[in-house]
Parts: C-alpha cells; sequence; structure tokens
C-alpha cells in the first residue's frame, strides 16, 4: 500500500489545491464542467448524468454511514474525473481546503465563488442546472430543490467550518473505522455549512463545489493511508462491488493504480 511499493508505468495525474491553480489550470477545470454541462442529460459522460446518479433522479446510489463511504465517493470522483478529461484533456479534479485556523470563518474557494471569470464570463463552477427529472421526482416526492439551479448559503445561522486543529487529529486516528465515522462527520459539517443544494443528499451532486468537497475529503483518507501504511477498509468488505460503477472496493485502496495522487500528498503529511 505504500506508495514506494507501486510498481506502475501509468502517468500520475495530481488533483491540486482549488486555491493553488494557475490560469490555465483553472481554465482547464472550467473547460471539462462547463464541456460535461453542455452534454445532453442522457449522455452517460454528462454532468446532469453524475450528479444525478449521487441522489436524485432515482435511485439513489451513494454510499454514506457505512464502511463503503470512502471507497464509493472515491471510484464516483474516478469516473467523474474521467469525463472531465474527455472534456478537456489535462483537466484533474480540485480539491477544496476547507480545514479552516482557529481565527477564521473559513469561506469557498475563488474559483468556486464568483459568478464571473476574469474575463467576465459566466464561471460555469459558481452554479448548475439541476436536470428536469431530478426537479420532477423531487417534487413528487415531497422533496422539491431549493432552485431550478444550485445555489448555496454559506456559514448561515453561524455555522462554521471544520477546524485545521480537528483535521489534523482527524489524519492521527488509529482506527479505520473510527476515523471514517470521523471524516463522515466532518464531510456533513461541510456540506451544511456550504447550505441550498450542498445541504441535502437528493440535490448536494449537482453543485460544482460538491466534486471539490469530496475529493478534500477523498484527499484526507489518501493522507492517512501514508501516515498509517494500511488501506483502511477491512478485508471482508474488499470484493464488494460498488455500483453503479465497475469498481470493487479493493481496486479503490491505492490511488496511485488509479492514474492518481494529491499535489504534495507524498512530499508531505501537511493538511492545514
Ligand atoms: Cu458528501
Amino acid at each position: 500500500m505504500a506508495a514506494t511499493s507501486v510498481l506502475t508505468s501509468t502517468r500520475i495525474r495530481y488533483r491540486r489545491d482549488a486555491e493553488r491553480l494557475t490560469p490555465g489550470q483553472a481554465s482547464d477545470v472550467r473547460a471539462a464542467y462547463a464541456g460535461m454541462m453542455a452534454l445532453r442529460d442522457a449522455d452517460e459522460r454528462s454532468y446532469a448524468r453524475f450528479a444525478g446518479q449521487h441522489g436524485l433522479p432515482l435511485p439513489f446510489e451513494c454510499q454514506h454511514g457505512t464502511p463503503l463511504f470512502l471507497p464509493w465517493h472515491r471510484a464516483f470522483l474516478y469516473f467523474f474525473e474521467r469525463a472531465m478529461r474527455d472534456r478537456a484533456t489535462d483537466a484533474t479534479l480540485a480539491w477544496w481546503n476547507w480545514a479552516t485556523p482557529e481565527d477564521e470563518n473559513g469561506a469557498l474557494p475563488k474559483l468556486f465563488a464568483d459568478d464571473e471569470t476574469d474575463d467576465g464570463e459566466p464561471n460555469p463552477l459558481f452554479s448548475a442546472t439541476v436536470s428536469e427529472q431530478a426537479l420532477a421526482e423531487g417534487a413528487q416526492g415531497g422533496q422539491p430543490a431549493p432552485g431550478p439551479s444550485t445555489l448555496r448559503r454559506p456559514g448561515i445561522g453561524g455555522r462554521r467550518l471544520p477546524r485545521a486543529s480537528e483535521v489534523a487529529d482527524l489524519i492521527e486516528i488509529r482506527d479505520f473505522q473510527t476515523f471514517n465515522n470521523t471524516l463522515e462527520e466532518l464531510h456533513g459539517q461541510v456540506h451544511v455549512w456550504t447550505g441550498g443544494h450542498m445541504g441535502s443528499v437528493p440535490w448536494s451532486g449537482f453543485d460544482p463545489i460538491f466534486w471539490a468537497h469530496h475529493a478534500m475529503v477523498d484527499r484526507l483518507w489518501r493522507l492517512w493511508q501514508i501516515r498509517h501504511g494500511t488501506p483502511g477498509p477491512p478485508a471482508e468488505i474488499w470484493s464488494q462491488a460498488l455500483p453503479p460503477f465497475a469498481m470493487n472496493v479493493a481496486q479503490t485502496l491505492d490511488v496511485t493504480l488509479l492514474g492518481y495522487d494529491y499535489a504534495s500528498s507524498t512530499a508531505s503529511q501537511a493538511v492545514g
């Protein structure tokens, strides 16, 4: 499991901090999302198709509150990122480092928070259209969407993001199940802090920030794996499938075999 044991010629692509992208990297991310959003909903590479796999339209496929939480979302991001590269060859996911210093309130990364790009173009990472089918099913099921396009209410009601110290403590937890549960809890706080569509499972996948949030979650699992030298999930679940993805738990354990890693994750343990 240690990075040094990986004998592969696969080219590793690095996911980066959303606040530290070059202008070219930022425009690759925007082009990838915009390209996916331009595809018809029925296209399996479309933004709406991926967003809907998490919640509405039915069925709900995401795994929360189970040991499959981290593997399932790792597979989800892997296939989403492949669809991104299909639209913009050099694009990779960017992560939102929501670990906030003690004396700060925290904020969304500018890449996702600005409604326009520096050139005055609409920013596809600011908001996405919710698919018609999801809107209809939500209305029918008594769970209407907060709006036909995604919106956020960051920090409303005095809520706060997880502290950098909490994230540092998280990485030190030895027991995987405790780590998994604590990470899922912190992850839930970020959904609630962001608000709007992100605050509810049926809709959260539609907000462009969802993917950056979950890239951070996935990165913390990767940092934990490096810190403890073990993949985490108990061997009994390694053969479990992760529908709708053609992947099982074992295939999610080593990110380098999936062809990616997190910038700096092997060089530094810093998570703040
Ligand atoms: Cu989530």
